[in-house]
C-alpha cells in the first residue's frame, strides 16, 4: 500500500512538470523561505518584493524562522512547524501546494524535510536549493531548482535544473535579481515581466514584520516598537512622539505604513535599554521585516564594549561587503574612516554585519585591524572605529554607502550618536540597488470638454467623467535594461 502511494505520487510531480504553462495560468502557489545559520527570514525580504511585483499577493510570499544554532537537537520540531505552516498556507490561499526555497543550512532542513514522508513531498511542487548542499537525488523526488555561487562551480544537485553563478557570493545568490529571474521561471514557468522592485506609491505602503532575538530567532516579549520619523540630515526625531508604537508580545509588529519619501526610526526599547533600527526609504510592503537584536550582555553583545563615551553600530547589508575586490569592491564609511577594507571584509569571510565601535575604549580608531573576537564567526565582522557619544545625543554620525557596481549610487545614513552603554544602533541597507518606476495611474477625462467625433454611436450621459489609460500597459522596465551583472 505504501509503496502504491509513493507510485502515485511520482507521477503526479511528473505531471506538474510537463505543464508550466497550465500553472502561469493559475493563482501562484505560496511560496516558503527557510533561511541558513545566523539567518533569517529577513534575507528573503528583497526576492518578496520582486514576487509582489510580478503580482505574487504578499501573503504568498512567506519566511520560516528558526533556530539555527540549535537545529540538530530540534529536528522533529523544525519539521512539524514546517507542517503547520504549509497546512495554514493551503488553508488560506486554497493551493493545494506550496512551493519551498531554502538557503546555506536551510537547504540541509528542506532536504531532510522532503526526503524523510512521501506524504510532506506531496504538498509541495517545486523546490529552490539556494547555495547549499548537494545532492544525488531530487529531495522527496520534487522537481529541484540548484543556484550556486562562488567556490561551488563543481556543485551539483543531480537530477535538478544546476544554474550557477560564479561571480555571487553565499548570501548574494539569496538576494540577486539574476536569481530571482531564473527562481521565478522555475516556480511560475513564466518570465517575470519586471526582475527589478517596483515603487508602490504613497499610501500603497504598508510593513508588518517581527522582533526578534539573534541569532536564535526567539521573540523579542517585553518591550514596546517605537516608530519615529526623523530629519534624514541629522537623524534627529521630528516629534518626541512615535508615530506608531507596537507592543511586543510574541515578537510581531505591524501593520505600519510609511511615507516613500519619509525616514524613519525603529525603536525596540526594553528595560531601560534602545536599539535604534534604521533604514533606507522604504519603496513596496514587506512583511518579511525583521528587527534583530539580542539580551543586553549576552551573545554577540557579549563581544563589543559598551560605555556613556562611544556609539556602537552594527551595519547590515543581506549581500555580502567586500573589501578585496578592487574596482569591485564595497565602500562604506562611518564618519569618513572606511568600515569595509581588505582586512575587515575579505570576500572569502562573506561579511553581512560589520560591529563598529572602539574597541579597547581608549578614543582611538585602528580600522585596519579586524576585531578578534569576530575572527572566527562567518558573515560578521568587528571594526575599531571611535565614534565620540552623548546621552543624549548631541551630534550626528554620517555613515556613507557606495554599493559596488552601484552605478554611482550613494547612500547616507545619518543618525543620532546614541551612547552605547544604553543604547545600540543598526543600520539596514538594502541589497538592491535598481527599482522600477510604477506604471503610470490612468488619466481622467472629462467628455463634456471633448465633444465625441460624429463618426462616434455611442456617447456616454451627459456630464459624466470617464477614465481611460494614459498610454499602452508597459512592463514597468524591461529586463534588458538591467545588467546582467549587478556585483
Ligand atoms: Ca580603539
Amino acid at each position: 500500500m505504501a509503496a502504491a502511494t509513493v507510485v502515485v505520487l511520482v507521477v503526479t510531480g511528473i505531471v506538474a512538470v510537463g505543464s508550466p504553462a497550465v500553472q502561469a495560468q493559475t493563482a501562484p502557489r505560496p511560496v516558503i523561505f527557510v533561511h541558513g545559520v545566523l539567518g533569517s527570514a529577513n534575507q528573503f525580504e528583497s526576492q518578496s518584493l520582486r514576487f509582489t511585483s510580478n503580482g505574487y499577493p504578499i501573503g504568498h510570499v512567506v519566511g520560516f524562522d528558526y533556530d539555527s544554532l540549535g537545529i540538530g537537537a530540534n529536528t522533529e520540531l523544525v519539521r512539524g512547524q514546517l507542517d503547520a505552516l504549509i497546512a495554514s498556507l493551503q488553508s488560506a490561499t486554497g493551493s493545494a501546494q506550496v512551493d519551498l526555497v531554502g538557503h546555506s543550512l536551510g537547504t540541509s532542513v528542506l532536504q531532510g524535510y522532503l526526503n524523510s514522508d512521501p506524504a510532506r513531498a506531496a504538498d509541495v511542487a517545486r523546490y529552490v536549493n539556494l547555495d547549499g548542499f548537494a545532492a544525488a537525488s531530487l529531495p522527496g523526488g520534487v522537481p529541484t531548482l540548484a543556484v550556486w555561487g562562488r567556490g561551488n562551480d563543481d556543485r551539483e544537485l543531480v537530477g535538478g535544473q544546476n544554474v550557477h553563478f560564479g561571480d555571487q557570493t553565499h548570501t548574494q545568490v539569496v538576494t540577486s535579481p539574476e536569481t530571482f529571474e531564473v527562481m521565478y521561471e522555475f516556480l511560475t514557468g513564466a518570465a517575470p515581466s519586471s526582475r527589478d522592485i517596483v515603487r508602490q506609491r504613497a499610501g500603497e505602503i504598508e510593513l508588518s514584520g517581527r522582533a526578534h532575538l539573534f541569532p536564535s530567532n526567539g521573540p523579542v516579549v517585553d518591550g514596546d516598537l517605537e516608530i519615529y520619523e526623523i530629519d534624514p540630515g541629522s537623524g534627529a526625531r521630528l516629534d518626541a512622539t512615535p508615530v506608531a508604537t507596537f507592543p511586543l508580545t510574541d515578537g510581531a509588529w505591524g501593520p505600519f505604513a510609511p511615507d516613500p519619501a519619509a525616514h524613519y526610526e525603529f525603536a525596540i526599547v526594553r528595560n531601560g535599554n534602545a536599539h535604534h533600527h534604521y533604514f533606507e526609504p522604504f519603496v513596496r510592503s514587506s512583511r518579511l521585516m525583521r528587527l534583530l537584536t539580542s539580551e543586553p550582555g549576552e551573545g554577540l553583545d557579549a563581544l563589543w564594549e559598551r560605555g556613556p563615551d562611544h556609539a556602537n553600530l552594527v551595519l547590515l547589508r543581506n549581500k555580502e561587503w567586500w573589501g578585496d575586490q578592487g574596482a569591485a569592491n564595497d565602500e562604506l564609511t562611518v564618519d569618513g574612516t572606511p568600515v569595509v577594507s581588505p582586512e575587515t571584509a575579505p570576500v572569502g569571510k562573506r561579511v553581512l554585519a560589520a560591529f563598529v565601535w572602539d574597541i579597547g575604549m581608549d578614543g582611538v580608531s585602528n580600522p585596519g585591524v579586524p576585531a578578534p573576537a569576530f575572527a572566527a564567526l562567518p558573515f560578521l565582522t568587528g571594526v575599531d572605529i571611535n565614534v565620540p557619544a552623548a546621552a543624549p545625543p548631541d551630534t550626528t554620525v554620517a555613515v556613507r554607502s557606495v554599493p559596488r557596481l552601484g552605478n554611482g549610487l550613494v547612500v547616507e545614513v545619518n543618525v543620532p550618536n546614541w551612547a552605547s552603554d544604553n543604547d545600540r544602533i543598526t543600520i539596514q541597507f538594502n541589497d538592491f540597488t535598481v527599482t522600477a518606476d510604477p506604471l503610470p495611474l490612468p488619466v481622467e477625462t472629462t467628455t463634456t470638454t471633448t465633444p465625441a467625433p460624429s463618426s462616434t454611436t455611442t456617447t456616454s450621459g451627459g456630464g459624466s467623467s470617464t477614465t481611460v489609460p494614459a498610454g499602452p500597459q508597459a512592463a514597468a522596465r524591461p529586463i534588458s535594461a538591467s545588467p546582467r551583472f549587478t556585483g
